[in-house]
């Protein structure tokens, strides 16, 4: 585990922390984008699917997209956020739909 140098205090003593215990957790908003060609439905599914949204609040965001031109699918730590995203352009893709997704830092 990597250890990092905070300061020296003598000639002969140096004081660490290990890094993992100096980082927080951090949090990404997975952002879906409107466009004039995905359907209603797929974003829907989309959203159901791989954001485990029930299908009342699935189309609530659906059409908070459709209207505003992005809504949030939902809020994840770094790594999970960036999967997600992948999957959904992954997904977008194998049906043919320019659906597309964006990452950034939440608000905590
Ligand atoms: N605007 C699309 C339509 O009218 C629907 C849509 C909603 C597309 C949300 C993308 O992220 C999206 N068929």
């Amino acid at each position: 585990m990597a250890e990092k140098k905070l300061f020296k205090q003598s000639n002969t003593q140096t004081v660490t922390k290990r890094e993992t215990d100096l980082q927080e957790p951090q949090f990404y908003s997975v952002i879906l984008l409107n466009d004039d060609y995905t359907p209603m439905d797929f974003v829907i599914e989309i959203l159901v699917r791989l954001f485990n949204h029930t299908l009342p609040e699935a189309r609530r965001i659906t059409m908070q997209i459709h209207y505003d031109g992005s809504g949030i699918a939902g809020i994840y730590p770094k790594e999970v956020a960036q999967e997600k995203k992948h999957n959904v352009k992954l997904t977008a893709k194998r049906n043919e739909f320019p659906l597309d997704c964006t990452i950034e830092k939440a608000q905590v």
